[in-house]
């Protein structure tokens, strides 16, 4: 039933010089496709440019060892059509990359989307023309296209980042991004291998290849809260039960957990309990997969200062009994923030890699890295020699993949000179003196598909809108832009989300980048909709032309 993964293909075809369209998407991830299919259908001509060799976004270009959902498959997979969810059938409960890139080239070709898709092409420029109010863009090629609307689905964490190290290129060894893992298998049996990063990604990567490299050696920065993520395989019976439930499974996920996940928080307070009662009940969640651990948990473990320290502490104590050197879980244990404040990655078998021979953990906070070398790498105290550096380094998450494109809307501004104080959006969608561009990065603090279809869904709604009214353009007042970004400044105020530590959700992982506003927005998903709802209510706090 699985879809092959498609060769990648020119599919673009271009009769003029310029090819002129209704809407131009850039980006065939998650949102980038959901939101060609709407506006397919609402039989507009439609165009989406992507630079990857195929669709997929996250699930193409992620291809490293290890990588794999943190949500659960059924939530992450598409709601929008009940027929592709009873189609699929997810394999593990946390799936994988090569099934979820299968996944989104099965919705490519069920939807019948490919035609639409240009692929191997990265759109370099977007220029406004005011006195057509009309976008055009151009492509690495030399190509252009005009389209009334612009959707910017280029993805939340899709630029990737490599921190500037000095003597990076004189690494007579390989190298490899995360982010940019090569489609041909990369061999690291038996060599010597080295991971920057201890992020989501880095931790994947390291539990994936310890047992077959011949040294591994990880430095990190930060140490992260980590959690089991206790993946296993679909059984019959588990899928034909997650497909009876698949729409009250879709229900819970928009309407009721404040993340987009298939589960609910506790409505009681940790802290009308004792501590032997509240770490019973840690325990008890403690075996459930994925983020069910701490999103069923009581409501406050993320606002009460109190209740989130008691669950850090919980949970600093299960690293504890996981690695037997003391010293290196020391090193492993996060004592600057609570858990929460930064996104939570899961593990399967991290901890325990640390028991090994061939794996050592260098802290770079007590012995940073001063330079990579010929050979590998030199940090404070002394050089160490690699076959392979791996750099899990993360991303300029959110603005990076828009800023690092020349946008340039009303009188020429450049979107990234417009966000060199900080990121200014209404409702994340779009932005003051950038009329039809739909920014569409989902930028709720949520389950990424969840808010990612909410989002198409706007943008196709305002699209519809603004053309049934014979309307030119919509963009947002800037006192509607005020507005949201000090409501996002306020959901961010609280608990553990105030915590001072490095974070792709704020930006304060990039050095240079602003970072005073959030990325994300922190109230609930259920809040963000219910935003969302009222701006298209009556549209009062855009400019319409
Ligand atoms: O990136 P990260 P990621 N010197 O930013 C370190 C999603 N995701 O790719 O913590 C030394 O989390 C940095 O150190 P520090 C998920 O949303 C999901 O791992 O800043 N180290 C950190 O350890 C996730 O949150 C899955 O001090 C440096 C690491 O690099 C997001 O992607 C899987 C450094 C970067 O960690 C990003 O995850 C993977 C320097 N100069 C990713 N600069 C799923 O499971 C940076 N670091 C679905």
């Amino acid at each position: 039933m699985a879809a092959e993964i498609a060769e990648p293909v020119e599919t673009g075809r271009y009769d003029d010089d310029v090819e002129e369209l209704d809407v131009i998407i850039i980006g065939a991830g998650n949102l980038g496709l959901y939101q060609l299919y709407l506006i397919k259908r609402m039989g507009l001509s439609v165009r989406a440019y992507d630079d990857a060799g195929g669709v997929g976004g996250t699930w193409y270009w992620n291809r490293y060892p290890g990588a794999r959902f943190d949500s659960e498959s059924e939530s992450y997979g598409y709601s929008f059509s009940p027929e592709l969810t009873q189609e699929w059938d997810w394999k593990e409960h946390f799936s994988g990359q090569p099934e979820n890139e299968r996944y989104f080239n099965y919705v490519a070709d069920k939807f019948d989307l490919r035609d639409n898709i240009v692929l191997n092409t990265r759109v370099v420029a977007a220029t406004y023309d005011e006195s057509e109010a009309r976008w055009e863009i151009e492509l690495d090629d030399g190509r252009r296209s005009r389209a009334q609307f612009v959707v910017a689905a280029v993805g939340i964490l899709s630029a990737h980042y490599s921190p500037d190290f000095p003597g990076i290129d004189d690494f007579e060894g390989e190298s490899f991004h995360t982010s940019r893992w090569p489609r041909e298998p990369v061999d690291l049996r038996g060599k010597r291998v080295a991971v920057i990063g201890a992020g989501a990604s880095g931790v994947q990567v390291c539990q994936t290849i310890a047992a077959e490299v011949s040294q591994l050696t990880v430095y990190q920065r930060t140490p992260h809260y980590l959690v089991p993520l206790r993946n296993g395989p679909v059984t019959p019976e588990e899928q034909r039960q997650l497909k009876d439930r698949a729409a009250e499974i879709h229900r819970l996920c928009r309407e009721v957990s404040p993340v987009g996940f298939m589960y609910g928080p506790d409505p009681r307070s940790a802290l009308d309990y004792s501590k032997e009662e509240r770490w019973k009940v840690y325990e008890e969640l403690w075996t459930r997969p994925g983020f069910a651990k701490f999103l069923m948990n009581f409501s406050d473990l993320w606002t009460e200062d109190a209740a989130a320290d008691d669950y850090s502490e919980f949970v600093r104590e299960k690293i504890r009994e996981r690695v037997h050197d003391p010293k290196v879980a020391e090193k492993l244990t996060p004592r600057t923030y609570r858990f929460g404040a930064r996104r939570v990655p899961c593990e399967d078998n991290y901890y325990e890699i640390f028991n090994r021979n061939n794996v050592e953990l260098v802290s770079v906070l007590d012995t940073p890295i001063e330079r990579i070398t010929q050979k590998g790498i030199l940090t404070s105290d002394g050089e160490r020699e690699f076959d392979v550096i791996i750099y899990a380094t993360g991303f300029d998450s959110i603005t990076g993949s828009l800023t690092r494109m020349d946008i340039r809307g009303v009188d020429g501004q450049r979107l990234a000179d417009k966000w060199t104080e900080g990121f200014r959006t209404l409702l994340g969608m779009q932005t003051n003196g950038f009329p039809n561009l739909f920014i569409a990065m989902a930028s709720s603090f949520c389950n990424y598909t969840v808010c990612a279809e909410m989002v198409a869904e706007w943008n196709a709604n305002c699209i519809e809108f603004v053309r049934n009214r014979n309307f030119r353009s919509i963009h947002p007042h800037k006192e509607a832009e005020d507005r949201w970004m000090q409501h996002v400044r306020d959901a961010a105020s609280q608990g553990v989300a105030k915590d001072d530590v490095s974070s792709w959700f704020k930006g304060s992982n990039i050095p240079g980048k602003a970072s005073s506003t959030p990325l994300m927005y922190f109230g609930s998903l259920q809040a963000y909709r219910v935003e969302l709802l009222n701006a298209a209510r009556t549209f009062e706090e855009f400019i319409l032309e």
